[in-house]
């Protein structure tokens, strides 16, 4: 009798503990499958499951349809979802800390922004992240490349947007800035823009080329391209800190340092991706006004001044990377 329950008790710790360390993860993004960050993901996804033997599964949920970024913000906090894939615009309203990243013109141009990601800064916000009340880990930055204005009526200055809609992320500060370079800023959904630029709710949107292109906005009617070059926002790889906490030392070693590899091999995609769509883009007759964005530069500078007031020091330090 005593046996038995010893071997019970022995055979009830063994399968609990087994079921502990064996893992499913979800991961999301609103990118289509063959976008460069979905690639990226599943490569690492793949590289766990082998070095891991199958203990830990990974399933990615391309394409949106966990839902928006703000909801998949959200199952991600509460442990729905294991591993999110965000531009860094919807974290900021849940870590206010992010958005010294999300302000207009902040970084000189993409190899700026590489440089500051790369090094202790970017390092710096991670663990801002992870240190939060939010519930999430920072564990990767990804490449969104420079975001300009595409629009159905062509605007070369500050005043062509007078009286214009234009879709925004969901965080007030992008609201903020289009509302500075002369526009109304309107926060809506990334799944919600083509309709809405189809059907005039808004009178056009802002992104890099290759979302630009993969959403077919042009198709829905923003024929013009102008390089504003405003926003340069990293992406970010998180995971959900209940996930997190249930990995063993090794495991978060081995998710940090594939998501590291995720990184970079995403950026070496992002790159082609950027030249493709801009390509495709101007084959189907999207024009690209090239322009001197200063003026947009200063117009954009109050908003500096408001949200960049709690970052002075910081934004010092991103300002002195080379
Ligand atoms: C894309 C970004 C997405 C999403 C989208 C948007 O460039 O990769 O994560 O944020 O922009 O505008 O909502």
């Amino acid at each position: 009798m005593t046996l038995h329950r010893t071997l019970l008790a022995a055979a009830l710790t063994a399968l609990l503990a087994t079921t502990a360390a064996a893992q499913t993860m979800k991961a999301a993004d609103v990118h289509p499958a063959g976008y460069p960050t979905v690639v990226a993901v599943d490569a690492m996804g793949k590289k766990l499951e082998a070095a891991t033997q199958g203990r830990i599964k990974f399933q990615m949920f391309p394409g949106s349809v966990l839902g928006g970024e703000k909801e998949m913000i959200e199952q991600t906090q509460v442990g729905a979802i294991q591993i999110l894939r965000t531009s860094l615009g919807p974290v900021g309203p849940v870590v206010p800390e992010v958005n010294v990243f999300n302000m207009p013109f902040v970084f000189r141009n993409v190899a700026h922004m590489r440089a500051v990601i790369d090094g202790p800064i970017g390092q710096e916000l991670l663990d801002k992240i992870s240190a939060s009340p939010a519930r999430l880990v920072g564990l990767a930055w990804m490449d969104g490349g420079s975001r300009s204005l595409y629009t159905k009526k062509p605007v070369r200055k500050p005043e062509d947007l007078k009286g214009q809609k234009i879709r925004m992320m969901g965080n007030p500060l992008f609201v903020d800035t289009m509302n500075a370079m002369g526009g109304n800023g309107i926060a809506m959904g990334f799944g919600e823009v083509f309709t809405a630029i189809q059907t005039g709710v808004v009178d056009g949107a802002e992104n890099n080329p290759p979302s630009f292109f993969s959403t077919n906005h042009h198709k829905a009617g923003a024929r013009f391209y102008t390089q504003t070059n405003h926003l340069i926002i990293p992406e970010i790889l998180v995971m959900s800190k209940v996930a997190w906490d249930k990995l063993s030392p090794a495991d978060q070693a081995l998710v940090k340092k594939t998501a590291r590899e995720a990184q970079m091999e995403q950026r070496a995609l992002w790159d082609t991706a950027v030249g493709e769509s801009t390509a495709k883009l101007k084959a189907d007759g999207v024009e690209f006004i090239e322009m001197d964005n200063k003026a947009f530069f200063d117009a954009t500078a109050p908003v500096r001044a408001k949200y960049g007031a709690q970052f002075t020091e910081l934004m010092a330090r991103i300002a002195a990377v080379k």
